[in-house]
């Protein structure tokens, strides 16, 4: 039996953190043996939201090349960049047209995004759901590891899909197949270090909030002596009045490989004096290997984009296929 189809990425706007690394890519890693699995660094959506031209290429580079530093294996798994692969744009836009506006408005992120754009806030940013939905309908993919931020996005891309299928498909032959979200419980939503009720995230203006897998051991350091703690004794998961002390926990049950019991009997009794340095240590030495397989792919660019030159010829392959399925299933005439 031939393997489900994986498809997910990540957008290269900026250092990826730890809620990027525990919440997608360490699980991509961890089971991509079990999947075929296309990663995609979505330069695309990018741009959504105002972007530096001078440094777009650089850090779909250091993306791409991140996804390789934390375990990407080639041999079961396709590296490549959004727009290398045209097909991504026009099957957005065969989406966006089936696609009620009302639909997107509706999104959770937009609405977020939109609030910090102002006047300035793109039809981009509105569409990257459809964006996102033609990312991963192109590839036919089964699943989609992504974050808990990501699941509405995911339910969106199944009901465009199931339109497409109901308006223009036959029903032993649907024209798109349709993905389920692939969330874990444990790093689906990695919080802010500065407020534990808000999700790490690249674009938050707050360095002190995240901490980036590049961090040199004092940056770390320095973040999580800073972290936002609460003056209470003990330490414990899942009071919802604590909400940075159950992150921080997490965090560091995540980092440390270890289960939720031992990290609670490890450290009821501790105080944030003796848990911090402890949490230091730890990401310290979880992001070690990362960086310096990182450093040594850096110094060999030609390596770098022989990966994703094969990448996109890989995935082009797939994408051709799917968008003229939907292409002749909307009607438009082939020469
Ligand atoms: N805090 C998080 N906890 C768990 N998972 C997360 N992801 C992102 N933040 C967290 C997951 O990482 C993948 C890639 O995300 P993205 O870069 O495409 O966009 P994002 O979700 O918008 O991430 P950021 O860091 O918040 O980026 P900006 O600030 O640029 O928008 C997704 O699978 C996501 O779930």
């Amino acid at each position: 039996m031939s393997k489900q189809r994986v498809l997910s990425g990540v957008q290269p706007t900026g250092n990826l953190h730890l809620g990027n690394y525990l919440g997608a890519i360490r699980n991509w890693v961890e089971e991509q043996n079990n999947y075929d699995n296309f990663f995609c660094v979505v330069d695309l959506h990018a741009i959504t939201v105002p972007h530096d031209p001078l440094v777009l290429a650089s850090n779909t580079l250091t993306t791409a090349a991140l996804y390789l530093a934390c375990g990407i294996d080639l041999e079961c798994s396709t590296i490549f960049v959004q727009s290398h692969v045209s097909a991504h744009s026009e099957l957005a836009w065969l989406l966006n047209c089936v696609t009620p506006l009302n639909w997107l408005e509706r999104m959770i992120q937009f609405k977020e995004k939109a609030v910090k754009q102002g006047e300035n806030v793109s039809v981009g940013l509105l569409d990257y759901p459809v964006l996102m939905a033609a990312d991963i309908l192109l590839y036919d993919a089964d699943q989609v590891p992504v974050g808990e931020d990501q699941k509405q996005h995911l339910e969106l891309t199944r009901d465009i899909a199931i339109r497409i299928n109901d308006r223009f498909g036959k029903k032993k032959e649907p024209v798109l197949k349709l993905p389920k979200p692939l969330i874990r419980k444990q790093g689906a939503r990695v919080m802010s270090l500065t407020d534990g009720t808000k999700k790490m995230s690249k674009s938050d203006p707050s360095e002190l909030s995240r901490i980036s897998l590049l961090d040199s051991p004092e940056e770390i350091k320095r973040k999580i002596k800073k972290c936002k703690t609460d003056p209470v004794k003990g330490l414990e998961f899942d009071n919802p009045e604590r909400p940075e002390c159950h992150n921080l926990l997490s965090l560091y049950q995540l980092l440390a490989n270890k289960t939720k019991e031992e990290v609670q009997a490890e450290c009821t009794e501790m105080g944030w004096g003796q848990f911090k340095p402890l949490l230091v240590d730890t990401t310290v030495a979880a992001l070690e290997p990362i960086q310096s397989k990182y450093n040594e792919l850096m110094a060999e660019r030609t390596y770098l984009e022989s990966v994703l030159e094969k990448g996109a010829t890989q995935a082009n392959e797939v994408a051709i296929n799917t968008l003229n399925r939907v292409k002749k299933s909307l009607g438009f005439l082939s020469i």
